[in-house]
Parts: structure tokens; C-alpha cells; sequence
């Protein structure tokens, strides 16, 4: 038995991103429920609180990358650009927290490392690491799916001297000036740290393993006038954005990209470069970008040229032009490329010249050359969707682990449920939408207040996925995500960043409009595909 001291709530929201922030205040003061919410962070803000890299920013635009709950905050928050880098989420963020009084229901600083369901009871018991515990029916988990760091294990990586970071757990107060900086990793995070920090360092050494497309952000500022014009429109962002594939905030091509002239075609790529923004240039360019390989290689083509255009030394165009499909998350940049014109920038291809080791005084790759470097920023990513999960002790009825559930790949009901983990609801679990992630969460949030909800309304005690609807609804995401052209590349998307991590689907690639949907047709048929007892 277990005689440790363990406080009693209703519900246990664990994470303090966005998604936590939103459960809890759901949880606690719509459904009046006794809550309590932990993190790991000294701070709340999620991603927001972790990522202070340089040049860290949302590639979701300003005006849509916020919560739609609060209309007041909607009319009243200032922003003056586009885009809003790490330190502006943040401090939205935490607004949010003290507008709703949500801290004093939070415990900060507090790592849950075991998750625990009791069927006698029918309740979670949460442990942190410094041993204390605490129980609730139920328990809805926000832990990231970007949020458990990837550090490679590269040989000798403790003989280095100088400084290293990774970008997913950066500190404050790094200084760049006269310094030799490497930079391993070029996907969204590598491309905004080179960009931000090429000006400012001595010498930057890139490591490249993937080529990348970029395409420009549009970062700009923006004045009253188009707050103004934002604001008075907001009911019906929110409808489209919540009705779209992607939710970025524009509206998506209907027209394939083979089905207009060549002429067209340029004219209509070369646009949505100058509008900016990777999801649009992928998804509001034409249809079949992400589905059709010829559609595709006409993007790829387009990107290329750019390349050819910008960068001026061949060696190093060369190296920074991708071949692949155009099939990772789509990247945006405020001058990625232009940054290798500099003649203090250079670019190590790892496919060429492989790193070997690290060394006392840098990294020596393949070819014998010993790049001597001050510091090491690893850009290196995150073991996505259910990293932070696997790193847990989670154990739901009859002692059956995450572990044990998810041996051949992470899978859900609906993105947010697991059957023999009764009242475990996931935020952004694995399944879930590929899409704009603050809309998504609140769609998903909204629907476990719900299920919550009626689960009480029914005086039962477990709501709980249906071992077959989480069968299907895999089946579903694969048969989705095989008419993409997703699974062609390597990345995260996929799981196929970690070293012998299973590549499976880990997402339902059908748009946010389509997944919000389901959720509203499971929820009015008494919640199909669970047992609530
Ligand atoms: P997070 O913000 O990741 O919060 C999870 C929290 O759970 C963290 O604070 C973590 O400390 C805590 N936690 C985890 N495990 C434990 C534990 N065991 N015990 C206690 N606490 C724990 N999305 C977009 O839609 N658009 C973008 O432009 C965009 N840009 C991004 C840029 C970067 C650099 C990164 C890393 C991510 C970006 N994302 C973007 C994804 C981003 O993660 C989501 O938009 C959103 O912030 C996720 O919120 P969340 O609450 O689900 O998770
Ligand atoms: P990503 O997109 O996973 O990028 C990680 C980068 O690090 C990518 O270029 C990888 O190359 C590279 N990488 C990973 N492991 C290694 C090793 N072992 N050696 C060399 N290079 C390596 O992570 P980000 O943080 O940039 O972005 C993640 C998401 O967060 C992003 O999509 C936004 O939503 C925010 P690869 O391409 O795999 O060859």
C-alpha cells in the first residue's frame, strides 16, 4: 500500500503550453472541478518557455497563432508584426494565465515521472520526481509533441570544451560576438538560428545533413490599420481557420497544379514567395503540392531556381539545394539562403563528409578536418508526438504500460484517447491534426471538456476508448497519409529523425476542418466508439 501523503483532485492537467493552459481553465471553471495542473518549467508557456534560441519564432502568422476563446483578448492584445518571435508568445502566454487567475491552481517546476491508473479506485495517481504524489479521475496530459529533445549521440560529444545547446532547451544570456559557432541541423529551428546569429558571430560552420526548402516568411510589421481590419473580422477568421486543411489562416488552392499553363504556374509560385509563408506556399499555392510527385517536383523546381538565384558561391548552392520531394514541414525563413553569401558562413554537407567525432576544440569530419569551434548549437529537433510519453512511466489497467501499448508505434482514437487508459485524455496525442496547432488544441480541448462533461452528467466513473475504434482510426490516418507524399522523406512527421524509432503515422493528415468534424459526429452519437461506465 501506499503511505505517502496524496492530495485528491478531480482532475491532474499536466503540461503548461497552450494546451494545459486551456484544459485547465476548461476544467476548472466551466466544469467547476477541483484541479491541478504541473510542469516541468520554472515557467509556464510550453514551447514558448523552452525554445529562447535566437530568432525563434512561430511560423504560424501573428494573428491566427493565439487562442479564439477569449474574445475580449482577441480585441485587446497589441502585437506590431506579422510573426511573433519566442519572448512575444510568451508574454501572451503568461497574460493569458494571469487575466484567468490560472497560476495558483499550477504547480510549477514539478517533473511528473509516473503516471498510474488504480481500477479499484478508478483514479490516476501522479508522481513528480521529488517523490510527491497526487490523485484525480481524470487526467488530460499537454506534454508537447515538439518537446522532448533530440540530442544525438555523437561520438566524443563529452570532450568538447566549448559551449553547447540545444535550441528546445536554450539558456539566456549567450553571447555571439567573436565566437566560432557550429550549427547542427537545418530544419524550421536550424534555419532561424542561422539566420539570426550569421550577423553576429565570428565564424559559422553549418552542418547539413538534409538540403532544405525555405521560402521567405513575410515577416513585416504591421500598424493599427490592420489590427483594426483583423479584429473586426475575427468571427470569421476563426470559422475558416477551424474549417480549413491547415488553419494557417489563408484559404487553401482548390486548383492542381498541372491544370494551368507553365506561365501560370511561375506566376502563381512567384506570388506566394513574395506573400511569404511556408504552409501557404505549399498549400495555398495549388492543390496537389503534397500529393502529386509531378505537382511537387514543379514546387521543387521553383525553390531550386531561387536557390541558383540567391546563393552565389556554386559550391556552396550546390550543397543547399535539396533534390528530394518537397515533403517535410514546409519552412520559412527572413534570409536563410542570402545568409551563405557571407564569407563568414560555410556549410558542411554531412552526406559528403560525415561527422567522425567531437573533439576537445570542435567537430572533425570525415575528411580529416578539424573544425575548431567556441560553440555548439544543436538544432537537432525533437523525438516527436509521443517522446515525452515513452520517457514516462505510464501505466493504465492491469499494469499494461505506454511502453507495451505502443510497441509497434504510438496509436490513439481520435488523436487524443488510448484504450485500458480509461479518463487518460492526450492533448496533440499521437493521430491528431496536422495543422495550426493553437485552433487544433482548442478544438481537441473543447471536446474532452465534453466527454469530461457528460461522463459526469451519466454519474459514471471511465470514459474510455473502444479497442477498435482506435484500430481503425490508425487505419484511417495511414490510408490518409499514404496519398501525401509526407512518408517519401525522412523527418519527424514520420518519427524517422530518432535512430531506431519505428516509422509510422503519427498523424491525421485529413485538415483540421475534416478532424473537427468527426469529433462533432463521434460526440452527438453519444460518443461512438467509447465505453462510458
Ligand atoms: P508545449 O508547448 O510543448 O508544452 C508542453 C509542456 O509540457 C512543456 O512546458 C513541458 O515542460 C511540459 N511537460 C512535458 N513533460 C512533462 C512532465 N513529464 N512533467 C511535467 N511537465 C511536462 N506550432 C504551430 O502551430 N505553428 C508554429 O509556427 C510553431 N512553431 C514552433 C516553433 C518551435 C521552435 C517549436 C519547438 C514548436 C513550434 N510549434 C508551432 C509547435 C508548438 O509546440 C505548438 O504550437 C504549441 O506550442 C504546443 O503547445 P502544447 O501545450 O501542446 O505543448
Ligand atoms: P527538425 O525539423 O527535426 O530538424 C532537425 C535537423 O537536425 C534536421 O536538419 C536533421 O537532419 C538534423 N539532424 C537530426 N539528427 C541529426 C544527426 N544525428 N546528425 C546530423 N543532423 C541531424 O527539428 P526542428 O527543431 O528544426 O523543427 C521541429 C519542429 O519544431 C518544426 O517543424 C516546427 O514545427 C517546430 P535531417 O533533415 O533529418 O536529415
Amino acid at each position: 500500500t501506499d503511505e505517502r501523503q496524496v492530495t485528491t483532485y478531480d482532475a491532474i492537467v499536466i503540461g503548461a503550453g497552450f494546451g494545459g493552459i486551456y484544459q485547465l481553465k476548461r476544467l476548472r471553471d466551466d466544469l467547476g472541478l477541483s484541479c491541478l495542473l504541473l510542469e516541468k518549467g520554472a515557467g509556464v508557456g510550453g514551447t514558448w518557455f523552452w525554445n529562447r534560441y535566437p530568432g525563434a519564432m512561430s511560423d504560424t502568422e501573428s494573428f491566427v497563432y493565439r487562442y479564439s476563446f477569449d474574445k475580449e483578448l482577441l480585441q485587446e492584445w497589441e502585437y506590431d508584426t506579422s510573426y511573433l518571435h519566442q519572448p512575444k508568445v510568451l508574454k501572451y502566454l503568461e497574460a493569458v494565465v494571469d487575466k484567468h487567475d490560472l497560476a495558483k491552481d499550477m504547480l510549477l517546476g514539478t517533473e511528473v515521472t509516473e503516471m498510474k491508473y488504480d481500477d479499484d479506485s478508478q483514479t490516476w495517481t501522479v508522481t513528480a520526481a521529488d517523490g510527491s504524489a497526487y490523485t484525480g479521475r481524470f487526467l488530460v496530459t499537454g506534454l508537447g509533441l515538439l518537446s522532448a529533445t533530440n540530442l544525438p549521440d555523437f561520438p566524443g560529444l563529452d570532450d568538447f570544451a566549448g559551449e553547447k545547446y540545444h535550441t528546445g532547451a536554450f539558456p539566456a544570456g549567450v553571447t555571439y560576438e567573436g565566437k566560432r559557432v557550429g550549427v547542427i541541423g537545418t530544419g524550421s529551428t536550424g534555419v532561424q538560428v542561422i539566420t539570426a546569429i550569421a550577423p553576429q558571430v565570428e565564424h559559422l560552420t553549418v552542418f547539413q545533413r538534409s538540403a532544405q526548402y525555405s521560402v521567405p516568411s513575410g515577416f513585416a510589421p504591421v500598424d493599427q490599420q490592420y489590427l483594426d481590419d483583423v479584429r473586426s473580422r475575427y468571427d470569421d477568421i476563426w470559422s475558416q481557420v477551424k474549417d480549413s486543411i491547415c488553419g494557417f489562416g489563408f484559404v487553401e488552392s482548390e486548383t492542381p497544379a498541372m491544370s494551368v499553363s507553365p506561365q501560370e504556374r511561375q506566376r502563381i509560385f512567384q506570388e506566394n514567395w513574395d506573400k511569404g509563408n511556408g504552409f501557404r506556399f505549399m498549400f495555398g499555392t495549388f492543390s496537389d503540392i503534397a500529393a502529386d510527385p509531378e505537382a511537387n517536383e514543379a514546387a521543387c523546381e521553383f525553390i531550386r531556381g531561387k536557390i541558383a538565384e540567391i546563393v552565389k558561391d556554386p559550391e556552396k548552392a550546390r550543397k543547399l539545394t535539396p533534390t528530394q520531394p518537397y515533403a517535410k514541414r514546409p519552412l520559412c525563413d527572413a534570409g536563410y539562403y542570402e545568409r551563405y553569401n557571407q564569407d563568414n558562413v560555410d556549410i558542411v554537407s554531412l552526406p559528403e563528409t560525415p561527422i567522425e567525432a567531437f573533439t576537445k576544440k570542435g567537430i572533425r569530419t570525415a575528411d580529416g578536418v578539424e573544425h575548431e569551434l567556441d560553440m555548439v548549437i544543436f538544432a537537432t529537433g525533437f523525438d516527436a508526438v509521443d517522446g515525452n510519453y515513452m520517457r514516462m512511466k505510464i501505466k493504465g489497467r492491469d499494469g499494461e504500460t505506454i511502453q507495451q501499448h505502443w510497441a509497434d508505434g504510438p496509436t490513439s482514437y481520435l488523436g487524443m484517447t488510448v484504450p485500458n487508459f480509461p479518463n487518460l485524455f492526450m492533448i496533440l496525442g499521437p493521430n491528431g491534426p496536422f495543422a495550426n496547432l493553437p485552433p487544433a488544441i482548442e478544438v481537441q480541448v473543447d471536446w474532452i471538456t465534453d466527454a469530461i462533461a457528460q461522463t459526469l452528467r451519466q454519474g459514471a466513473t471511465t470514459f474510455e476508448a473502444d479497442a477498435k475504434a482506435e484500430e481503425d482510426w490508425t487505419v484511417t490516418c495511414k490510408e490518409i497519409a499514404d496519398t501525401t507524399l509526407f512518408p517519401k522523406t525522412d523527418s519527424w512527421i514520420f518519427g524517422a529523425n530518432i535512430p531506431g524509432k519505428k516509422n509510422t503515422v503519427m498523424f491525421y493528415m485529413g485538415g483540421l476542418g475534416a478532424y473537427g468534424q468527426i469529433l462533432r459526429d463521434v460526440e452527438s452519437n453519444d460518443f461512438e466508439g467509447f465505453t462510458i461506465t
